[in-house]
């Protein structure tokens, strides 16, 4: 009896050593989905500013179209201390997304369906967020 508890512990032990290697496979799957989900978080990084606004007599001229999928772009790089005017273009359903809130620069706009425009002078350099009154869709807008 007491010859035969150590070749059952010995079997036993073998055994949960086989148990162990589908909690390997697991722990290696788990290793390689962490990975792919970093990867893909680098990958949605914020993207680089957008060229710089083109310059007419002076006015940095952007154009904003606004529809229910949002701002498009929703990436604006201006210079700072020029006024730029926004030229926006709104499809009759864009809803909310005709209300354009900059708050770093006090802007908080109403814009009609099809053209409207507003111009506003950017004074500080930065990257700033322009959304929405319900922040629901939302841009970038860097001055340099
Ligand atoms: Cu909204």
């Amino acid at each position: 009896m007491s010859r035969n508890k150590p070749n059952h512990k010995k079997t036993r032990h073998y055994n949960k050593k086989n148990s162990q290697i589908p909690l390997i496979v697991m722990g290696i799957v788990l290793v390689v989905l962490a990975l792919w989900i970093a990867s893909a978080v680098v990958s949605s990084a914020p993207p680089e500013p957008a060229p710089l606004a083109e310059q007419r007599n002076g006015v940095q001229v952007v154009s904003l179209d606004l529809s229910t999928a949002g701002y498009s772009p929703n990436n604006i790089t201006v210079k700072k201390g020029l006024p730029v005017e926004v030229r926006t273009n709104a499809t009759a359903d864009a809803g909310c997304v005709r209300g354009l809130m900059i708050p770093d620069f006090g802007i908080n706009k109403a814009l009609d369906v099809g053209q409207d425009s507003f111009t506003f002078v950017p004074d500080k350099t930065g990257t700033f967020e322009f959304t929405c009154q319900m922040k629901m869709s939302s841009g970038t807008l860097t001055v340099i």
